[in-house]
């Protein structure tokens, strides 16, 4: 084998965000950008040399070519094993669920998540831990401090490995093993579900579509709702990968997943409908006629986790982000377990988890997942419901409109202003962040503001500390508003602008969201000044 030694200059900017580095392909493909951050990531990993390394992506544009470059510097790097997935490819779960499996020393994520993909779309990618999880600021800040000052990285001068078909090969004295990309997977979730009674609820007649918005998820769907659930062919749509994703977006919400919403709103609706992401993370649940909000999602199931054989009897407590609704908090209450609120990411719920403090978490962006790995998960998610569904044999409606009445609603709604201009965006957060405080003890929409910060978090296991998490506004009845800037956009900026008002009064809770809302959502624009700082009044995306 030969290695080569190539001097590289550093590249702005290779601070990974929210989740992992995300660029438009245009900026991956400029000289040693790539490079550049893998070597990085080696250089600040020791333990990866004579290690194991997971390796996959979400097959968008510029995969493959990443696949090939990381095996290549890999080998160069020292690195003992890889396990790559076919064809390149693997869920963001599913790298999780391998690293722990296998024990690896760490794992690279090749997806933008939600974003769009193709030529002109995103790409990213993203170091997780030997835990499974996505690396905690710690890490992600040594990584970034290493691509300011590299200056050279290691590459095997090798031709491209053939990583269509699973078996092993090496390169120079390093092991590749080509694994089949469902199987690990698949096997995981037989133990955490009962997929007997699963297969009997399908038997039944019941029906559901899964939109795999030509991601990731399709292949792994197919396996385990077609093959092994027995759930009718055809119950999976667009679940071919695509490059580009069929020229959609794959953010699993009701703007971007047209095909499914169109059939869950119509007279020919499946009993349930269920939609992932670009990496196959994030879920969404519709009955018919009828969308499940995320932050409801989480709290149904920490409510029926008794259901779930993975879950009964060991359930220590739950957490959610931040700008998640606490719907979960009054069921964990009533379980008597602990819940804990932390910044927005799924890193920042690696140590509860590790720690045993929780079992499930979850976020209002369509984020929901548990200890079996230390990424949110979308299929998990969708087993979960038919869990529920499959032992309760009630509706998801009646599902979620039983659970409000036991707790009471959680009215909640995001709203996304996106692509606005990046400094008109700063200068609004910052004079927000400003005036915030000053909040505190004044009247919005009726209601006295009792909190009124920028929410900071110490970790209850390491006791990092994290700030300017968002901009919160507590009012006496427990209602909020949350600002923040989104650190998973590459356009500009997105200004997140979250609502949640708790409605005990059962005989109130079919109204309309957005009018539950509406005061709040007034309050909410007009002190930022939106439509004076940025000319919108609409929001781009409304969940
Ligand atoms: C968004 C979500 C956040 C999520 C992150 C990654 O981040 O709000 O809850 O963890 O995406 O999800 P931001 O910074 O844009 O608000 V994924 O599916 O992109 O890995
Ligand atoms: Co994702």
């Amino acid at each position: 084998m030969s290695v080569s030694t190539v001097s590289t200059q550093p590249f702005e900017g290779q601070r990974p965000g929210t989740s992992g580095l995300r660029k438009k392909v245009d900026v991956f493909r400029k000289g040693n950008y790539l490079p550049n951050f893998v070597q990085s990531v080696f250089d600040t990993r020791p333990d990866l040399k004579g290690g194991t390394l997971v390796l996959g992506g979400d097959g968008r544009f510029y995969n493959r070519h990443a696949v090939q470059t990381i095996l290549k510097m890999a080998a160069a790097n020292g690195i003992h094993r890889v396990l790559v997935g076919q064809g390149g490819l693997l869920s963001t779960p599913a790298v999780s669920a391998i690293i722990r499996k296998h024990r690896a020393e760490g794992g690279l994520v090749l997806s933008a998540s939600h974003n769009p993909g193709g030529p002109s779309g995103d790409f990213g990618i993203k170091f997780n831990v030997p835990n499974g999880g996505p690396a905690p600021e710690s890490v992600t800040e040594a990584i970034y401090r290493r691509t300011q000052g590299i200056d050279r990285f290691f590459i095997d001068d090798a031709a491209d490995l053939p990583i269509n078909e699973t078996g092993d090969y090496t390169l120079g004295a390093m092991q590749i093993t080509v694994i089949d990309p469902v199987a690990d997977y698949a096997e995981l979730m037989e133990q955490l579900f009962d997929f007997d009674a699963i297969r009997d609820l399908f038997t039944s007649g019941f029906r559901m579509r899964f939109d795999a918005m030509h991601a990731i998820t399709g292949p792994y769907a197919r396996e385990i709702l077609e093959h092994r659930l027995g759930a009718t062919a055809g119950t999976v749509i667009n679940g071919q990968p695509l490059e580009d994703f069929g020229g959609g977006h794959p953010d699993p919400n009701l703007t971007y997943a047209e095909a499914l919403v169109e059939e869950m709103y119509s007279d020919q609706a499946p009993d349930l409908g269920a939609a992932s992401d670009g990496d196959g993370d994030r879920n969404m649940i519709l009955g018919p006629r009828f969308f499940v909000t995320p932050s409801d999602s989480l709290a149904v199931m920490a409510a029926n986790a008794e259901l779930a054989p993975g879950y009964a009897g060991r359930m220590t407590g739950v957490a959610r982000s931040m700008p998640t609704s606490q719907a979960v908090d009054r069921v964990a209450e009533k379980l008597g377990i602990a819940c804990y609120e932390t910044p927005t990411g799924w890193k920042f719920f690696g140590n509860l988890l590790d720690a045993g403090r929780i079992t499930l978490c979850g976020e209002e962006s369509f984020g929901t997942g548990s200890d079996h790995v230390r990424e949110k998960d979308g299929l998990w998610a969708v087993l979960f419901w038919l869990t529920i569904v499959a032992e309760r044999r009630k509706s998801v409606t009646d599902i979620v409109r039983e659970h409000w009445r036991a707790y009471g609603r959680n009215f909640y709604t995001r709203h996304d202003y996106e692509a606005l201009d990046a400094n008109q965006a700063k200068s609004l957060y910052t004079e927000l962040a400003e005036k915030v405080p000053s909040l505190r003890g004044e009247t919005l929409a009726g209601r006295k503001v009792v909190v009124a910060d920028d929410f900071r978090y110490t970790d209850p296991i390491d006791g990092s500390q994290t700030s300017g998490q968002g901009l919160r506004l507590i009012l006496e009845d427990g209602s909020r508003i949350v600002f923040r800037l989104s650190g998973t956009g590459t356009e500009g900026a997105t200004l997140r602008i979250y609502v949640e008002r708790f409605e005990a009064d059962a005989g109130k809770h079919e109204q309309e969201t957005q009018k539950a809302l509406a005061d709040l959502i007034d309050v909410a624009t007009a002190i930022c000044q939106l439509k004076a700082r940025t000319g919108r009044d609409m929001p781009t995306v409304i969940t």
